[in-house]
């Protein structure tokens, strides 16, 4: 079979390979951890925000919106924010060029837990044709405290120095919040609905692991990763004590 391709499609395959096929350098040593959170006893009933305050909030959510401050399902607790705590030494990491996003949707954050780099962007939205008002809460950095009235605009945050968790609010609903975790290294995931977390791309070695939870506090772990091998932590949390 003979295939024809001219010169300018070669020099603009070149190019996008040259741009896309960039491999960090810890992919070398490729493992991962990975597990899932349990929540044990009585799942709290989630209720329904009152948004009625804001009119297009209440609009966005045409048959009501439910609090994600606990999010259970069959046992399973999801905004688990699960990370490599100690173990790395002294190892440097990169700082990604990719953004991570923040969305604000239906007057919510969206999603309400993220974990970022020291220095990386994020890249906030206003998906709401209302007016946000962006209000972070570091410790170690310096805060920052914004207002959004305009629907698909976008700003840009970076955190420098590492922090687990740094709390972000609205200042226009008090129903809205989010979490940021900072590190120095890009170990870490957040539990989905089904309670999984997985953290690819894993160093070799003996790990702290930590899952942090706005509610319960946080859990602490250990696990020892072999050469490309996948290493099993989980994590179980208990009704707060009141
Ligand atoms: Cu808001």
């Amino acid at each position: 079979m003979r295939v024809s391709i001219t010169l300018s499609a070669v020099v603009a395959l070149a190019a996008a390979l040259a741009m896309d096929v960039t491999v960090p350098a810890q992919v070398q040593a490729a493992g991962t951890i990975s597990g899932t959170v349990s929540f044990t006893g009585d799942a709290p009933a989630r209720r329904t925000l009152k948004m009625a305050a804001d009119p297009a909030c209440d609009a966005a959510n045409p048959s009501g919106r439910l609090g994600e401050v606990m999010v259970v399902k069959d046992g399973k607790l999801a905004n688990v924010f699960v990370y490599i705590k100690e173990g790395l030494g002294d190892q440097a990491f990169e700082t990604p060029k990719a953004p991570v996003v923040l969305d604000q949707v239906g007057c919510m954050y969206t999603p309400r837990v993220i974990g970022a780099q020291v220095g990386q962007t994020i890249e906030i939205r206003n998906s709401d044709a209302t007016l946000h008002n962006v209000h972070s809460l570091p410790k170690n950095s310096k805060q920052f405290n914004q207002a959004m009235p305009i629907k698909d605009s976008k700003i840009k945050k970076k955190f420098t120095a590492a922090e687990v968790m740094i709390r972000i609010k609205c200042d226009v609903h008090p129903w809205m919040a989010a979490y940021v975790g900072v590190l120095e290294h890009p170990f870490f995931a957040v539990s989905s609905e089904d309670g999984s977390f997985s953290i690819a791309n894993v160093p070799a070695g003996t790990y702290t692991v930590e899952a942090w939870h706005e509610r319960l506090g946080v859990k602490s772990g250990s696990v020892t990763v072999a050469d490309d091998g996948s290493a099993t932590v989980d994590f179980s949390f208990a009704p707060a004590a009141n």
